[in-house]
Parts: structure tokens; sequence; C-alpha cells
């Protein structure tokens, strides 16, 4: 009957859609038939028993799969709890390596705090850029003093010379551009005026209260030729506004040949607007700065900068007059201080 060969042809595709779905199914040559009637087939007992085999392999199969998700599905999620723990160990450490500079830095502040404590009520203080030196600050340039209390000094910007002639040197006034007027009022030279790291004047209040200790002052001096020379006077001393800002001078040494500065040896500041010279004359008007006019110049180191070609035809210049005569303005000067004990 062809419908019983029909059948067993049936039985044989299933067998073969068994074995292709499990191949640990022994292994049997399949027949070439293509699976189109498999429904509707009536079955004998064996054909029965296949299909129930198949639908028992089937589920153990599904069974596994199942069974093989879930456990793909734990490793997986074993995984990704390692993973989770990894980054939980790593955020912890990076939490703790925040702490640990929030800690450091909290430390710096600390001891900056206890720095700056100590500067009020010991020796240690930060006067000047001598005491920077000592510090082992050794770079020329500008630095901040800190305001103090215990001083009674305000923050104040200043420019150190850390090189010449052993360092620790609080620079007072410079010129070297001549783009600063210094022709200006008591007021200003008071509280200074110009730029620390060009033309500049400290300001009285400030040079007061840094030669308070023994001071030792340090004049250098440039030409237009390149010629560089010093002076150096012990004992510098600014009295405060009070006393006129005199000058006070110990003994001159140096290589600029003579002491144009000891002639204004204990004598007032004047400025434009305020006359406290020894001359009849308005000397801060005639040589057009601030000093300590006496009657009126052997130096006028905050005279008015003539530049070359210029430079030797004004009594109202930069003088030094002993090195290149009254009239013989200077291209560049700066005048410095440090304690008087300065240890380099
Ligand atoms: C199907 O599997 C069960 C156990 O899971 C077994 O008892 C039963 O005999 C199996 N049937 C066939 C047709 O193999
Ligand atoms: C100036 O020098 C002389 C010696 O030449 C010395 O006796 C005197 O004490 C010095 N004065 C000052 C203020 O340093
Ligand atoms: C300045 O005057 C004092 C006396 O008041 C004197 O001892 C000192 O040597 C003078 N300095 C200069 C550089 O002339
Ligand atoms: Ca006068």
């Amino acid at each position: 009957m062809p419908s019983t060969a029909l059948s067993a042809t049936t039985c044989l595709c299933l067998f073969i859609v068994v074995f292709v779905s499990h191949p640990a199914w022994p292994q049997k040559p399949p027949k070439r038939q293509g699976p189109a009637q498999l429904k509707g087939a009536k079955c004998c007992e064996a054909v029965r028993e296949l299909q129930a085999q198949v639908a028992n392999l089937s589920a153990a199969l599904s069974e596994l799969g199942r069974k093989q998700e879930k456990d793909w599905v734990s490793v997986v999620m074993q995984v990704m709890e390692l993973e989770s723990g990894a980054k939980r160990v790593e955020s912890r450490l990076t939490d703790a390596e925040s702490k640990y500079s929030e800690l450091n830095s909290q430390i710096d502040i600390m001891q900056l705090q206890a720095a700056q404590t100590v500067t009020q009520t010991s020796a240690d203080a930060t006067y000047d850029c001598s005491s920077l030196y000592q510090k082992n600050y050794r770079i020329s340039g500008v630095y901040k003093l800190p305001s103090d209390d215990f001083l009674g000094s305000p923050e104040l910007e200043v420019f150190c010379d850390m090189e010449t002639s052993g360092g620790g040197w609080t620079v007072i006034q410079r010129r070297k551009s001549g783009l600063v007027s210094f022709y200006r009022d008591w007021r200003q030279y008071k509280q200074g005026f110009g730029s620390t790291r060009g033309d500049f004047w400290l300001g009285n209040d400030n040079i007061h209260r840094l030669s308070r200790r023994p001071t030792r002052l340090r004049v250098e001096m440039e030409d237009w030729q390149g010629d560089r020379r010093y002076a150096e006077y012990s004992h510098f001393v600014l009295g405060n506004e009070i006393n006129s800002y005199r000058l006070s001078l110990g003994n001159y040494s140096g290589d600029v040949g003579n002491d144009a500065l000891g002639y204004h040896n204990n004598t007032a500041f004047s400025t434009k607007d305020k006359d406290n010279d020894n001359c009849l004359d308005k000397c801060a008007q005639l040589r057009k700065g601030g000093y300590w006019y006496n009657c009126c110049t052997d130096s006028n180191l905050n005279g008015v900068y003539y530049r070359l070609g210029e430079h030797s035809k004004h009594l109202d210049g930069i003088t030094w007059y002993g090195w290149h005569g009254s009239s013989y303005s200077l291209k560049r000067v700066e005048m410095k201080i440090r304690p008087e004990d300065f240890q380099p």
C-alpha cells in the first residue's frame, strides 16, 4: 500500500530530523526525501514510540538549553558581579586616593597657617627679601610679603635681588625705562608708585618700616656707556612721616668715586608740594623729583629720566655728582636695602 510506504518514509524523515537536531544520536545513513508530508500522517506503534522519544528528547534538549542558559546567565551574573566588585574596589580606591590628597592639601594648608601664625610671634617673620632668602628663595623677582598684624605691616609686593653681593636685597627704587614719572606729590611718595618690575618707588612708609632694623643701603648705577658702579651705606634709616622721612646714613663704601648721597645725610624728604629742604629755593620743583633735598643736590636719583642724547644737558636729571658731574643723567639706577647682619 502506498500509504504504509509513505508512513515508513515519514518515520525515517522524523528520524533524520531528530538526528540532525541531536548529533549524539547513533549515526545512520539518511535517505533523501523531502520532509513535506509529515502532517496528517497515520502512524503505527513504532512511529508513536519514536514521536514520544522525539518529544522526550526535545523536552530534554530544551531542558538542557534552559539549564545551559541558566548556567550561562549565572556565569554572566558572576562575571558582572565580579566586575562590579572590581569597580567598587576601584571606586573605593579612588575615594581613598582623593581623601588622601585632600588630607595632604589640608596638611599643607595647616602648615601654611601654622607658618603664618609663627610669623606673627617669632624672629622667623617675613620682614623683607632677606627673610625670604633665609627661607631658601634664591631667585630674583617679584615676591609678596605677607601682611603681619604683629609687625603692623600690610601685604606688600616687592622685588627681591637675590644675586647681587650675596642677595637678600629688597629693591626700594628703580629707574630703567623712563616710563614712570617721579615728579610726584607727598602722598604718592608716601604710598609708593610705579611697577615693581619696572620703574618704581616702594613708598616712604614701607621703606621706613623696612629700615627699623639696622639696615644697609646699596645704590647701583649704570651710565650710557654701560659702565656700572655702586655705593653702599651702613646704618640706613628712613624716619617716619612725623620726621618727614628724614634720611640717616652710616659710612660710605663703593666704587663710584664720590659719596654723593652723604650731602643728603640727616635731611628731610621734600616733594613738589612739601618743601622740607635747606634752601630758599624749592629744590623738589627745581630738580623735579621727591628726594632728601639739601640745597639742593649732589645726587638726584628721583629726577627726570633723560634718554641718550638728552642725558647730559639738564640739572634735574638722575644725577650722581662726582661720577659724571651734575648734569649727566644716568641710564639705570637701583636702590636696595637689607639688614646689616645679613649672612648670605
Ligand atoms: C520519556 O522520558 C521519561 C523520563 O523523562 C521516561 O520515563 C519515558 O519512558 C520516556 N519515553 C520514551 C518514549 O522514551
Ligand atoms: C664708620 O667707620 C669708622 C671707621 O672707619 C668706624 O669707626 C665707625 O664706627 C663707622 N660708623 C658706622 C656708623 O658704621
Ligand atoms: C651721616 O651723619 C652721621 C652723623 O649724624 C655720621 O655719623 C655719618 O658718618 C654720616 N654719613 C655720611 C655718609 O656722611
Ligand atoms: Ca626750600
